[in-house]
């Protein structure tokens, strides 16, 4: 049976590419969002997110009549959830995911299923989500079978299908990566295959429910364990006076051997969340994972503490001076180059403790944003020629194209990306 609707639940930095990559294949596209400003937005053919070619996308897809935007579901022949899996808000020490609003989304769509439809999990999940929503489902449709009951034979088919797009490039990993389609039976995959050949050009390779939704948490646990051993021998490197990324481009020269690159700490909505996905289901197993996330998370307090030390070491050089006479410029905020998202940024982060915690004059430089947040009071926002000129001690927090082959300046510099080479 082919897809003539379909429902894009979440029209979020996923949900609304994907439901226009539907829309521009000519499907009919309705959208759902319980963000009013998100859908009228959308229904006026603008988008309400930043990402390079979407808004042509989108803004043909609405005024050519293929893609609409509600608040609350319609009937369609498949559905796909591409809602937010964010923590529990409670004080464990290992971040729990929130299903809450997966659970909704079911709920919500739940009144509207019919027999032959799909329903597609794509927020990233811990292992078992896909088989917990088809069993909300059901709860919510009993006169309707589900595959965790009725396999081949149910009435509704389930799969989960991870998104793994990289931001910034949405459009273009949309179509060309390869998918993961994780049926909960060889039907339900086959029939997400046949929905996602829609557009994805890439091979969609079939697995089950519970082995996609590892495969997702694998691949950003695996970076960020990468991460963290680069993070972890800068740390080493400096305690040894050793240049980490001379060390690193020396190490790499070898054919099997490909360390990361150093930074901050990490940051984003992805790489610094998905691996507490697999701690939390195992944490007497996942020690490694587990370990990495506290590199990583330790990194932006190892850069204040650095701030800390040029500041008491050019104190000790400028005796007259007091902690009121020093000025830091920080360059870049996002979490990572050439994007314009503070959000989870460790970069902010140190920039934020910074400007509260050390009572100096603070510059900063961020190419990608023209006003500073609101509830930031106590920095400028500046160009580079006015940081580089103006500021004591020169902290470079991301590698921004516009940073790239500039001129050290002169003071104290904590380069944490590599932009003015030496040391
Ligand atoms: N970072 C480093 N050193 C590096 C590479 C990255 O410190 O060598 C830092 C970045 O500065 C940033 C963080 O890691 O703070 C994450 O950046 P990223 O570019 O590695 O990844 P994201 O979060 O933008 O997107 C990731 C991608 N996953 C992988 O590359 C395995 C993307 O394909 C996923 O779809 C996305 O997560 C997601 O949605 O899960």
């Amino acid at each position: 049976m082919s897809f003539n609707t379909i429902s894009v639940i979440g029209l979020g930095y996923i949900g609304l590419p994907t439901a226009a990559m539907f829309a521009s294949r000519k499907k009919n596209v309705i959208g759902v969002d319980v963000n009013q400003h998100a859908v009228d937005t959308i229904n006026r053919g603008e988008i309400h997110i930043v990402e390079p070619d979407l808004d042509m996308i989108v803004h043909a897809a609405v005024t050519e009549g293929y893609l609409k935007a509600v608040t609350s579901p319609e009937p369609a022949d498949a559905f796909l959830i591409a809602v937010p899996t964010p923590f529990k808000n409670n004080d464990s020490t290992i971040p729990e995911p929130d299903l809450s609003y997966i659970k909704k989304a079911s709920e919500a769509i739940a009144s509207v299923l019919k027999k032959g439809d799909l329903v597609i999990l794509e927020s990233t999940s811990p292992v078992g989500a896909t088989e917990q929503m088809a069993e909300w489902l059901a709860a919510a449709r009993p006169d309707l079978s589900f595959p965790q009951i009725m396999g081949e034979s149910a009435d509704v088919n389930v799969a989960h299908c991870p998104e793994r797009v990289l931001p910034g490039h949405v459009v273009r990993e949309l179509v060309e990566n390869d998918r993961v389609i994780g049926g909960m039976t060889a039907k339900c995959s086959a029939r997400a295959v046949e929905l996602y050949k829609t557009f994805v050009q890439g091979e969609c390779v079939i697995t089950n429910a519970r082995t996609a939704e590892m495969a997702k948490l694998t691949e950003n646990s695996c970076r960020d364990v990468q991460i963290a051993f680069a993070n972890e021998l800068s740390i080493i490197c400096d305690r040894l006076d050793i240049d980490v990324w001379e060390l690193i481009s020396l190490a790499n020269r070898h054919p099997r051997i490909n360390i990361l690159q150093p930074g901050p700490g990490v940051g984003g909505h992805c790489i610094a969340v998905d691996p507490w996905f697999i701690v939390s289901k195992t944490p007497e197993e996942a020690q490694l994972i587990h370990t990495a996330r506290k590199v990583n998370d330790a990194k932006p307090q190892w850069v204040i503490n650095k701030v800390k030390l040029a500041i008491a070491d050019f104190l000790q050089a400028n005796p007259t001076k007091t902690v009121k006479d020093v000025t830091i410029s920080c360059y870049g905020l996002a979490f990572k180059p050439d994007i314009d998202d503070l959000r989870e940024s460790p970069s902010f982060n140190i920039f934020s403790s910074i400007s509260q915690e050390v009572k100096i004059k603070i510059l900063v430089v961020e190419p990608n944003i023209t006003v500073l947040p609101k509830n930031v009071t106590n920095a400028t926002l500046v160009d580079l020629s006015t940081a580089k000129a103006n500021a004591d001690i020169h902290l470079m927090l991301v590698d921004h194209k516009e940073f790239l082959n500039t001129k050290r300046p002169l003071g104290y510099v904590i380069d944490c990306k590599n932009v003015w080479s030496t040391r």
